[in-house]
């Protein structure tokens, strides 16, 4: 496919809402024609999902229902917006994908990773971020950083938070098409380290072409 596609990944608060609006930017200065978007979420049935999935009333729901709900909203957002925006040679930029399956209902929620990695190549029908950078914050820092007012995932113990967070340090390990990005040194210098690192992996890449 012509395009790129590099997703944010990361615990709660880690920034990838602020992230993912500032390396838009930063990238099509640099005349990139950029696609941002967002899971769960991106289209209409994605952004209901969200709301279903992400609202407190909602309560308690299987491992299993709430993977496949997260899927639902992937295989519209891929099929409706994430693959023609690659075929048009647009560089997409995704706030959360596969990674955070894999971390919050793999490690957190303890389904076995192969099913879902097996559930999300159905549901992409394949598709899989170029490149992924999980951007890293400590569990009770991100969490201040979120506010009082949590959403149903948020709203989870500390012990299911740290769980997910190592399970993307362990995914990043795992993974050369991971790269972690620390957050600890504020919003600019993140902005600049991530900027710098997303332009690296760019330019190998239209090397590589
Ligand atoms: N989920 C998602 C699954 O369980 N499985 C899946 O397959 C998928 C796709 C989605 C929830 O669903 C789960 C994971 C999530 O629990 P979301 O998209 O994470 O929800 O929800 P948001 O509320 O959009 O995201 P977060 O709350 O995690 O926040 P962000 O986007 O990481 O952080 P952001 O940018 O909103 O920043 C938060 C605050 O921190 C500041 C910002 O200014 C803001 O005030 N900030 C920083 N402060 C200091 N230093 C930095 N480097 C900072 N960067 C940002």
């Amino acid at each position: 496919m012509a395009g790129f596609f590099l997703t944010l990944e990361g615990p709660e608060g880690a920034g990838k809402t602020t992230h993912t609006r500032l390396l838009a930017r930063v990238l099509q200065q640099e005349g990139y024609q950029v696609v941002a978007t967002r899971e769960p979420g991106g289209t209409r049935l994605g952004e209901a999902v969200r709301t279903l999935l992400l609202a407190q009333d909602t309560g308690a729901i299987s491992p299993m229902a709430e993977t496949l709900l997260y899927l639902a909203a992937r295989a519209e957002h891929v099929a409706r917006v994430i693959r023609p925006a690659l075929e048009t040679g647009a560089v997409v930029i995704c706030d959360r994908f596969l990674h955070s399956t894999l971390a919050y209902q793999g490690y957190g929620r303890g389904l076995p990773l192969g099913v879902l990695l097996e559930l999300n190549r159905a549901a992409t029908a394949g598709l899989e971020p170029d490149h992924t950078f999980v951007l890293d914050v400590d569990v009770a820092e991100g969490l201040q950083r979120v506010g009082r007012t949590r959403d149903r995932l948020e709203a989870e113990d500390i012990s299911f938070h740290q769980r997910v967070r190592q399970g993307f340090l362990e995914l990043a390990a795992r993974e050369q098409r991971v790269t972690v990005v620390p957050t600890g040194g504020g919003i600019e210098a993140t902005a600049g380290l991530l900027a710098g690192k997303v332009k690296e992996v760019l330019r190998a890449h239209a090397g590589r072409k």
